[in-house]
């Protein structure tokens, strides 16, 4: 009997040898309604679409990821519309974005000025509906930085979190 139970364990993948076949067969059960019920959800969290820093020196970093880390490393790039300058590190499926202030009204301006030497802005999660991401959100009080979605440095709609609801870190979501 003991040999057939690890027959059916090793056929049927189940982890916890500690756990008796039927407690192993009901876990299995349980992580199988719950990726069912994620196919009802209205909306999903996707990867990770770029993690953004703000740098004192764009061509310094830039020279630090392509020179000394050896990445793929873009020329800068103005977005005068979002008064950034920034520089792309392609990361493969993902990305690194390096920024720096542009003009007047820059609105990481307040950020270096904190941080003199830089330092990691925000990180940008995909989302599939991002109309359906506020609406959830903002049930589940968690405070947004604008009302709706604006127009992202991609062309894209995005929505930023506020940091004090997402344990200190700024998330920007955009729908992908
Ligand atoms: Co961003």
């Amino acid at each position: 009997m003991r040999q057939l139970n690890a027959i059916l364990r090793h056929i049927l993948h189940l982890p916890f040898k500690n756990l008796t076949l039927n407690a192993c067969m009901q876990m299995q059960q349980f992580h199988c309604s719950t990726s069912h019920l994620k196919h009802n959800k209205l909306w999903n969290l996707g990867k990770i679409n770029h993690i953004a820093l703000v740098t004192p020196d764009l061509d310094k970093s830039a020279a630090l990821y392509r020179d000394v880390l050896g990445g793929r490393v873009s020329n800068k790039q103005p977005l005068p519309e979002h008064g950034v300058t920034t520089v792309f590190v392609e990361l493969g499926d993902t990305k690194i974005e390096l920024l720096h202030p542009l003009g007047e009204k820059s609105p990481i301006q307040s950020f270096l000025e904190r941080n003199k030497s830089g330092g990691m802005h925000h990180i940008c999660i995909e989302v599939d509906n991002i109309h359906e991401a506020i609406k959830d959100l903002k049930a589940k009080n968690i405070r947004l930085l604008s009302e709706g979605p604006r127009t992202g440095a991609h062309g894209k709609p995005v929505i930023f979190l506020h940091p004090k609801d997402c344990d200190g870190v700024l998330v920007e979501l955009e729908e992908a």
